[in-house]
């Protein structure tokens, strides 16, 4: 097995690894580089679902997601679909999955399973960067900052999704819950001090209101979102991403009106979040 980081920021490729054969030994080392790279990409895999689960499952035990729609096959593996008569996209924004649990879910392993004839690639940003950008001053202020993340906005009964019926997502009386959790955390495994707000799931900072916290959201999200601290990622079909959500955002560009993608979706259960 060889690990090339292929982004200054995060991103690194796993060349000789066959993830329907997975090894004890191979996925320790991979949960060490996971956190490190912040977005692991596997070519050339050829999975069902039940193999993805299988794989997924050496990094830690399942978090079936529960708003989005199973593929009919395994009802663990969620439908990641633009069909070519739909108009919006799954994950068309910067966001990280599950900020909106108390105890976020630490990766997503993504599948490509069918893919436009361009474009659908997918953008991550690195949280580490992120954090290190930053000033010591304003550092040390979003060391003592929380902030409140909430699915209800997204996923639930006033959410965007639901002002059309939609047949990737659904129970929206679940998007019940909020989170609070530290503004910057330290990573669980590595150690190392991440950025951990996003515009998809964050309202605002704890005790704070929105309209205070606006501001100053919007200038990390900008900061995070400097190309430097990104990485595109173009998809085969066979290719799998399997990215940290805790010091990592991800964007799935939505620029292929007219085309189908489906990919497959496993996500792992993580840990409750401490502050750096
Ligand atoms: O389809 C993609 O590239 C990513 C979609 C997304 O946000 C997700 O699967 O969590
Ligand atoms: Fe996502």
């Amino acid at each position: 097995m060889d690990i090339q980081p292929i982004h200054a920021g995060c991103g690194a490729e796993v060349i000789g690894v066959d993830l329907e054969h997975l090894s004890s030994a191979q996925a320790e080392e991979l949960i060490r580089a996971h956190a490190d790279y912040g977005v692991l990409v596997f070519r050339n895999q050829s999975l069902t679902p039940d193999a993805q689960l299988a794989a997924a499952e050496a990094f830690g035990p399942i978090n079936v997601n529960r708003f989005f729609a199973r593929v009919p096959e395994n009802e663990r593996v969620a439908l990641v679909l633009k069909e070519p008569d739909q108009e919006t996209n799954v994950g068309g924004g910067w966001h990280t999955d599950h900020s909106y649990d108390e105890v976020p879910a630490m990766g997503s392993m993504l599948y490509a399973v069918e893919l436009p004839p361009i474009g659908g690639d997918t953008i991550f940003a690195s949280m580490y960067a992120a954090y290190d950008a930053l000033s010591d001053g304003l550092k040390e202020t979003l060391e003592g900052l929380s902030a409140v993340h909430s699915s209800r906005h997204v996923f639930g009964r006033a959410g965007v999704r639901q002002a059309k019926p939609d047949p990737r997502y659904h129970s929206p009386d679940l998007a019940t819950q909020d989170a609070v959790h530290p503004v910057i955390i330290r990573h669980p495994v590595s150690g190392r001090p991440a950025l951990y707000v996003n515009p998809g799931f964050t309202l605002h900072l704890d005790g704070w209101t929105e309209q205070e916290s606006r501001p100053l959201l919007d200038y990390l999200y900008q900061v995070a979102t400097r190309p430097e601290h990104t990485y595109r990622h173009r998809w085969e079909p066979g290719t799998v991403a399997f990215w940290d959500n805790r010091c990592t955002w991800h964007y799935a560009l939505n620029d292929y009106q007219g085309h189908r993608r489906l990919m497959h979706r496993v996500t792992i259960d993580g840990v409750a979040l401490e502050a750096a």
